[in-house]
């Protein structure tokens, strides 16, 4: 299984893909505020490289439950230098979280190489930017708004509605003209759903790899760590490693992931123990 686009390719058969986050905010919940001034920000990403992140995931609008939007503008302000530095300093490839299809472009212009869009394809430029540029596209599903995604979040039949979506927006980037083997895909574990919901998603990402693209998951540090363990968002890498290693043993094949050398070993064991006879 190969992802690629223009500046990068991964052969997921062979290695989990480690993603290392870069919030580039003042309020993201585990780190913001750390690296805002563009400087510390792309120390902090060379640090991630150094670790053996595979690509780096800058973002400038934190997406936290209950989160309030930024402007474009500001969001723009924020990762551009940050791309533009990283780019200038190291030759791996290089994601933009973003929902916003004009921060995206910014970003790809400054030498970003992957779209990671939590919405899913909420603005209706992403898809034609994707297959116009020939970045990578990871559409993730949400319900709803950050500012409003964890009031009472119910599903009929959780694994099915996620897989719905994910296969109806996949669709659409595939008739804007996205290739194939651009896509990756994630069940979006915190984004509007409750602790036990993202359990059952970990448990059952089998159903969301049957969909037949890269599944990536994002469990790093996130609240329903801290809602099973009681652990402060500072103390989550030991439920943080134990979700990558069961997300990677159930099929996903990338991770994104605030500390990078710790869930690459977790990532590298799943992954051999799969393989294993
Ligand atoms: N989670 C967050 C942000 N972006 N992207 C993908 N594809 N999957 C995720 O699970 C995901 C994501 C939220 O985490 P973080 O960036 O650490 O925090 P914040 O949104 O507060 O900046």
């Amino acid at each position: 299984m190969i992802w690629s686009g223009a500046g990068f390719s991964f052969d997921l058969s062979r290695k989990v893909v480690v993603m290392g986050i870069l919030n580039v905010t003042p309020d993201s919940f585990s780190d913001g505020g750390r690296f805002l001034a563009p400087e510390a920000a792309v120390e902090r990403g060379l640090a991630m490289l150094a670790e053996g992140a595979d690509l780096l995931d800058i973002g400038g609008e934190s997406t936290r439950p209950g989160a309030e939007p930024v402007s474009a503008a500001e969001e723009i302000d924020r990762v551009a230098p940050v791309v533009a530095g990283l780019r200038r300093a190291a030759a791996a490839p290089l994601s933009i979280d973003t929902r916003r299809a004009a921060v995206a472009r910014a970003a790809l212009a400054a030498g970003a190489n992957i779209i990671n869009d939590i919405s899913g394809l909420g603005d209706a430029g992403m898809a034609p930017l994707a297959a116009a540029t020939d970045a990578g596209l990871v559409v993730m599903h949400m319900r709803g708004e950050p500012r409003t995604m964890q009031n009472d979040p119910r599903y009929d039949d959780l694994l099915g509605e996620i897989c719905a979506f994910l296969v109806e927006r996949t669709r659409r980037a595939l008739a804007a003209g996205v290739r194939r083997e651009r896509l990756a895909i994630d069940p979006g574990l915190g984004f509007g759903k409750t602790p036990a919901h993202n359990l059952s998603i970990l448990k059952n990402l089998e159903r969301v790899a049957a969909l037949g693209f890269p599944v990536l998951v994002g469990p790093s540090r996130k609240r329903f760590i801290g809602a099973l363990t009681g652990a402060a968002v500072g103390e989550r890498l030991p439920g943080t490693l134990a979700a990558v290693s069961l997300a990677v043993a159930a099929g996903a094949r990338l991770v994104r992931v605030h500390d990078v050398g710790p869930a690459a070993q977790a990532a590298a064991i799943a992954d051999a123990t799969r393989k294993a006879v």
